[in-house]
């Protein structure tokens, strides 16, 4: 045994990961810890893999619905799709088998918002949680969890599945012990709810350690496996420009006295792009930075590095390889600088809002009034998920978005006269940046933003197609508030299905 399952109680539980699988029964829903890539069981659901391909083998169905906190890695999410074997998959994903498997109709996906998921849960919309399944750095002599990597939904699925295993795994660093906080709400659900008392980013306001009743304990698995992400691309010229742009804008915030000047919170989301807006702050003149967000990427601890950023609060990290063993070896000197907590505290609506956080995010396309789409290509395809862009978008100080202008090689753009699928309202986008430019639209009426958005962001093989259509819908709409021509508008991704190509 590691020495990391310190209480006498639990020691008795241990067991292998094959047999703790076969007691999963068919129709059982699993709430799995993870997110982004940390802190997922690393071995209960490969061998659950194995116990489904068996069952599957001699015609038995064995499937299950998959919930946890955002994506995993493809021990998890990727071993379990690809037997077919789950049924349901909830709240956000990222991996290509498991985006196959909901894109190929044989596996159900609810995309929610992910400070949605915990009262989903709570309130029984997913249907009855059967097992949590929780990797842990230690156990205490008192029985209680050390949480690893992430946070996300264990504190909810501890407490509402019917059985509970945890991981220990030996990877993870001891020294992560007391950079989590882990709120217990006095009242979780309405009518009893109490304000969250978090009004810095800073601020500490639960437990070290999860709370788990022994009695549900059924089965204790050790593990030593590193967490899987995947490396951020290098740098490249798009990036660099729409960091520069968002740069720009910060310094223009400040200037007009809108933002102090060591800003507002951060928050920053998934991909390069956002790695490299965080790379973009590196060399920029802020100093004292703080950070509200929901995932710690490479570039928010180069910043901590450089004393940059004082502060960053989140719900799990999102390291490269690398950059998780340097986490790893040096948790100790970060434990007071990073705060991981329960997703459905990191993602609320009303620390975000208290403390003005500034949400940049990530998008597919997004179209001249200012709708964004998140998730859907062409309309149908899942890509990965709305995760926490939504609870950050319509409660930040300042939303914006940002993408290359083109995808697929210059051949589709990323700005379109109506988007095929809608994340993110006109109402709650104030700022889309390309490599093209950033176009600010707060205070804009919808016909000022398309002009707007086409000028400043539009690649320039696509601006004259784009500012003919604006001209079209006025002309067939006869002007009105947001003039579209709908078979045209439907046509520019309908044309790009027939040709492969949107450009004219
Ligand atoms: O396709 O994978 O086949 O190459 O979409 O695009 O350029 O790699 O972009 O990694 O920055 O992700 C919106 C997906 C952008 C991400 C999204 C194709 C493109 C490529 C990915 P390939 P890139 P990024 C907090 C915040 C929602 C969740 C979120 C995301 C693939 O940012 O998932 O924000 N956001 N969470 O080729 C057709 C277009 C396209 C397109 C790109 N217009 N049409 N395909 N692609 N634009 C964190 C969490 O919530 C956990």
């Amino acid at each position: 045994m590691s020495g990391r399952i310190r209480s006498e109680a639990f020691k008795q539980k241990v067991m292998s990961a094959h047999d703790a699988a076969g007691l999963v029964q068919n129709g059982w829903n699993i709430g799995f810890s993870g997110f982004t890539g940390a802190g997922y069981p690393k071995a209960f659901p490969e061998a659950l893999a194995a116990v489904i391909d068996a069952k599957h083998a001699h015609g038995e169905e064995l499937r299950v619905g998959v919930w946890t906190g955002a994506s995993t890695a493809p021990e998890l999410d990727g071993a379990l799709a690809r037997t077919g074997g789950i049924s349901y998959r909830a709240p956000y994903q990222s991996d290509p088998e498991m985006r196959s498997a909901i894109n190929a109709g044989t596996s159900y996906y609810q995309d929610i918002h992910l400070s949605h998921m915990g009262p989903q849960v709570s309130q029984g919309f997913l249907g009855k949680l059967n097992l949590a399944v929780i990797e842990a750095t230690a156990i205490t002599e008192d029985g209680d969890i050390i949480p690893s990597s992430s946070v996300g939904m264990n504190r909810t699925y501890i407490d509402e599945a019917d059985a509970v295993i945890i991981e220990v795994n030996s990877w993870q660093s001891e020294d992560l012990f007391g950079m989590h906080d882990i709120y217990y709400p006095i009242g979780a659900l309405p009518p009893n709810r109490v304000p969250i008392p978090i009004t810095g980013a800073g601020d500490r306001i639960g437990e070290k350690v999860l709370k788990v009743d022994a009695d549900k304990v059924v089965a204790i698995i050790e593990t030593n496996a590193p967490d899987r992400n995947t490396p951020f691309k290098p740098l490249d010229d798009d990036s660099r420009a729409i960091a520069g742009y968002f740069l720009d804008f910060l310094g223009h915030e400040v200037k007009m006295g809108r933002m102090p000047e060591n800003l507002l919170p951060l928050q920053s989301g998934v991909g390069n792009i956002a790695n490299a807006v965080l790379a973009g702050l590196l060399e920029g003149p802020f100093e004292n930075l703080t950070s509200y967000t929901e995932v710690i990427q490479d570039g928010m601890v180069d910043l901590l590095d450089s004393g940059k950023l004082t502060v960053a609060s989140a719900t799990a990290f999102s390291l490269s390889p690398a950059a998780a063993e340097k986490m790893n070896d040096n948790a100790a000197k970060y434990r007071d600088k990073i705060i991981l907590r329960p997703q459905d505290v990191s993602n609320h609506p009303e620390p975000i809002r208290r403390m003005g956080v500034i949400a940049c995010n990530g998008m597919i396309e997004a179209d001249i009034y200012g709708n964004v789409n998140s998730t859907h290509v062409m309309g149908s395809r899942m890509q990965n998920g709305i995760g926490g862009s939504g609870d950050f978008t319509r409660n930040g100080w300042v939303s914006c978005f940002v993408t290359p202008s083109t995808a697929k090689g210059g051949a589709i753009s990323c700005i379109v006269p109506m988007v095929n699928h809608v994340d993110h309202t006109e109402h709650d986008v104030q700022m889309l940046i390309t490599e093209q430019g950033l176009a600010d639209l707060r205070g804009l009426a919808p016909r000022q933003r398309a002009v707007k958005i086409i000028e400043n962001c539009a690649h320039p093989d696509y601006k004259e197609p784009l500012l003919e259509y604006v001209k079209l819908a006025e002309t067939k709409a006869n002007g009105h508030h947001t003039p579209h021509d709908l078979a045209t508008a439907l046509g520019w991704h309908v044309r790009f299905l027939e040709t492969g190509t949107m450009a004219q």
